[in-house]
Parts: structure tokens; sequence; C-alpha cells
């Protein structure tokens, strides 16, 4: 069957995906979502969901036409969520789109939020509006999936960042703890952490390396919270997590298992968790198959003393995962494995 969506619609959406990127590290627990407004054939104003307790996108677009000297009334609004049509920290998007006059709205992904779930669409049909939606609707799902896997599950998408040498080692113990990836590996790593609500180590990663966990190589209006596991209450009293003030979750004895810490950090609104630790803690989520993700980063560099883990293609392949892409990050390789 011939696609319903022609190239313009393809390309105006795709535009919405790209403007919601402005988002990106800022808008957690919403959504990146991005909105353009199309009147004969031209983009007449873009809006995304800037920061947390900004404008939702469509309103953002239908300011910006008004700014511009556009009219939105005629327009077609491509969309990558389906608009709300709910009160929360800014009036309904569907009240807005009609307010300003559009014709029709085309949506990529439909919103499982439970205010929402189509009853969006469905106010802007009964109001004689137009909708369509489905077009882009995966590539939207991928930009959206923490929001997206939250919501379906209540718990936070699981993405573990980890570091090898040439050798499969984590660790050099010759040498005091000190990182082996190059500083543009580093940056890449600060801007995925920014991304994250959470960042979780073990306590054997506590002891060795005194991390701070925090966003430092980027521009950041947040700190993650940091989740240490430490069943055994063995963290020094003077490490980094414990008192610089930030705040930390330290999972002592009363820590019972990996899907009770996920449901917790769930319930905190915690979408996405990166779990930076090592051998041990990485391999407990992944062989309870509690990983969605894996940033398997390759150096090409050879400890002395090497620290194996134990975690390869097949370990990854056994826990569920599927190599999806390889990009050079600074010096380094990224394989990137997800669910
Ligand atoms: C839209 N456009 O740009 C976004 C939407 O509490 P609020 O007002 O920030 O609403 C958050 C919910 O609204 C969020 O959980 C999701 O269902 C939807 N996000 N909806 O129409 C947007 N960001
Ligand atoms: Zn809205």
């Amino acid at each position: 069957m011939a696609s319903p969506w022609t190239a313009d619609d393809d390309a105006f959406m795709r535009r919405a995906l790209e403007v919601a990127e402005q988002g990106r590290g800022r808008v957690s627990p919403n959504p990146l979502v991005g909105c353009v407004l199309v009147k004969d054939g031209t983009i007449i104003a873009e809006g995304w969901h800037d920061h947390l307790g900004g404008l939702h996108a469509e309103q953002m677009a239908i300011h910006d036409a008004e700014s511009n000297g556009h009219s939105p009334n005629g327009a077609v609004a491509y969309v990558t969520l389906e608009p709300c049509n709910h009160f929360g920290r800014t009036p309904p998007c569907t009240e807005a789109l009609m307010w300003a006059g559009v014709n029709e709205v085309i949506v990529a992904h439909y919103d499982p939020n439970p205010t929402v779930r189509g009853k969006g669409i469905q106010v802007l049909r009964d109001a004689g509006i137009e909708v369509r939606q489905g077009l882009l609707e995966a590539d939207a799902a991928v930009q959206m999936a923490p929001f997206l896997h939250w919501c379906g599950h209540r718990r936070p998408l699981v993405t573990v960042k980890m570091a090898f040498d040439a050798n499969g080692s984590v660790d050099d113990r010759t040498k005091t703890p000190q990182r082996f990836t190059s500083d543009a590996c580093l940056d890449k790593v600060h801007m995925l952490r920014k991304e994250c609500d959470a960042v979780l180590v073990g306590v054997e990663t506590v002891v060795r390396d005194d991390p701070k966990l925090t966003v430092r190589r980027v521009p950041t209006e947040r700190q993650p919270l940091r989740v240490i596991l430490d069943p055994k209450n063995r963290t020094p009293p003077t490490a980094q997590l414990l008192t610089d003030g930030l705040e930390t979750l330290h999972m002592t004895e009363n820590f019972t298992s990996l899907p009770a810490l996920l449901n917790l950090l769930g319930d905190r609104e915690i979408q996405r968790l990166m779990v930076e630790g090592g051998p041990v803690t990485v391999g407990s989520f992944l062989d309870q198959g509690l990983v969605d993700e894996f940033y398997f980063i390759q150096s090409s560099s050879v400890h002395a003393e090497p620290v194996a883990s134990n975690i390869d293609a097949s370990r990854l392949s056994a826990a569920g995962l599927t190599l999806v892409s390889t990009e050079q990050w600074g010096d380094e390789t990224l394989h990137l494995w997800s669910r």
C-alpha cells in the first residue's frame, strides 16, 4: 500500500524532531517534543519544549508564528507527540491549537501519559480538526525513549556506560585510579550523564575512585541524583559523594534488590538511570536482564595489570542486547548495544 505521507510531510516532521533536540537534557521528566507550523507548503513557525516548566512545543510554535507576523490560522501543525489536553504546568495544547485556528494536526507518537492517551487527538477531532498519527513514529519513539519507558513501566530506562582496554580490562592496578580514555570521549560521557536523571555506582568504585559523578564538562542546569549500591555500608564517610553537598542516595542495609531499587527510582520520576559501576555492579544488572542500553567504549590502550570484566559481545547478547551502532568518541570507539 502506498504511504499516506508525502515527502513534504516527512521533511516537516523531521524538522519537528530536529528542533525538539534543543530541549535535550533539560525537560525530564517530560519528553522531548517539537512542533512546526506549515502554511502553503512552507514552515511559518517552530517550537519545542525547551525546559521543564517552559511552554509546550505547540504553544511555543504558535507564539513564534504570532511574533513573526504570521497567522497560525489555517496552518497544519506537525507535532512529535500527541498534544496534551490537560492543565499541567501549562494549559492544554489542544485548546491552544483550536484557538489558533489550526486546520490539521499531524502527530508522530501518541502520548502514553495516563492523562492524555488518545484524549488529545479525540478532543481535536471533536472540534473538527483533522488529525493523522504515525508519521515517523519510530523516530519519535527513539527520541523520547526514557519518557515512553517510564510511562510503560514506572521504572527508569537503564543505560550502562563502561570503558575497556584492548583486552577487555576495565582498570589498571599498577596505576592510581585514572581514566584511560581521551578528553573528547569524556566530553561525550558528560553529555550522556546530562541526559540521565540518576547515575549509579557500586561501593567498589567509590572506594577506588572517589568519584563525583556530576556533569562538569558540558553546561547544565541540574545535576543527576547519585546512587551508591553499598549493602555492607563500606563507603568512606569522607567520600565526595557523601560530602559535596549534592544529593546522593546511599543504598545500605535497607537495600533489597535491583528491581526494587528501580521501582523506587521510578517513584521519584527518574526516567533514565546511568550505571557507571565496575564489573560486579554492571554484571548484576546484565545477569538480571535489567540493562536497556550499553555504551561499550573501546580503547586501544593496554593495561599493565588488567582487571578483567568478563563483559563482552556474547555476554551482552545473552542479556538480550543487540549492537545497533558504532561511532568514534574521541580516540575511542563507541559500540552502542540496545534492547
Ligand atoms: C505536549 N507538548 O511539548 C509536551 C507534552 O506538567 P506539564 O504541563 O509539563 O505536562 C507534562 C505532560 O505533558 C507530559 O507528561 C506529557 O504527557 C505531555 N508533554 N505535551 O502537548 C509538549 N512536552
Ligand atoms: Zn501540551
